[in-house]
């Protein structure tokens, strides 16, 4: 059993729905369906693509599915969520990002853990600390020396997240 991270992203479609209807498929891949949820965030989209606001959030849980396993139901619960594949950066129903497999460090074609933008995400790394804020990297860095003041600035927590 493995202890997992995901960062959930949309901005298309009802984004908040589209964390609550992504948050009940991934109870269905936890352990016993115990999941933690960060609060949801409305934050600016990274990148030049204009494009509305994103809703992100992280999930905790725990799994027996191998890693590849993990990133085919996490890219089914994206495909049924109406996921489209186009530009790189661009706007999405859903975005599910694997960023830890326990301390695991996987580099194949497929799949890279940690994921490689976590470290200056803000709207990865603030509702990551919400609900790990004693984290420490595969690489052995603590999550809270990765915070700065100026990251609070392009991300609002959502009140009341149903
Ligand atoms: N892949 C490799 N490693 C992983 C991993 N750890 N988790 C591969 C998930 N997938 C991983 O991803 C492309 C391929 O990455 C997958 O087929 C998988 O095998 P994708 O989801 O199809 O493509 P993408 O998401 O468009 O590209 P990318 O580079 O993953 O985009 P990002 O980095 O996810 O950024 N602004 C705000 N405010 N909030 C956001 O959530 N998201 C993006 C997308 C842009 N701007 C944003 C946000
Ligand atoms: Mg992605």
């Amino acid at each position: 059993m493995t202890l997992v991270y995901v960062a959930l992203g949309a901005n298309l479609a009802e984004p908040e729905q589209q964390l609550n209807q992504a948050v009940a498929a991934l109870k269905k891949i936890a352990v016993t369906g115990d999941i933690t949820v960060s609060s949801y965030y409305r934050s600016t989209p990274m990148g030049d693509v204009v494009q509305p606001d994103y809703v992100n959030a992280v999930a905790c849980f725990n799994t027996h599915l191998e890693p590849i396993e993990l990133l085919n139901s996490l890219q089914n619960i994206e495909q049924q969520q109406g996921r489209v594949r186009n530009e790189r950066w661009g706007p999405r129903t859903l975005d599910l990002d694997l960023l830890l497999y326990g301390l695991h460090i996987i580099d194949i074609p497929r799949l890279q853990v940690p994921h490689y933008g976590m470290k200056e995400r803000s709207f990865v790394l603030i509702p990551l600390a919400e609900i790990a804020e004693d984290l420490i990297l595969p690489c052995h860095q603590a999550l809270k020396s990765l915070l700065t003041p100026e990251m609070q600035q392009s991300l609002h927590k959502i009140p009341n997240k149903s």
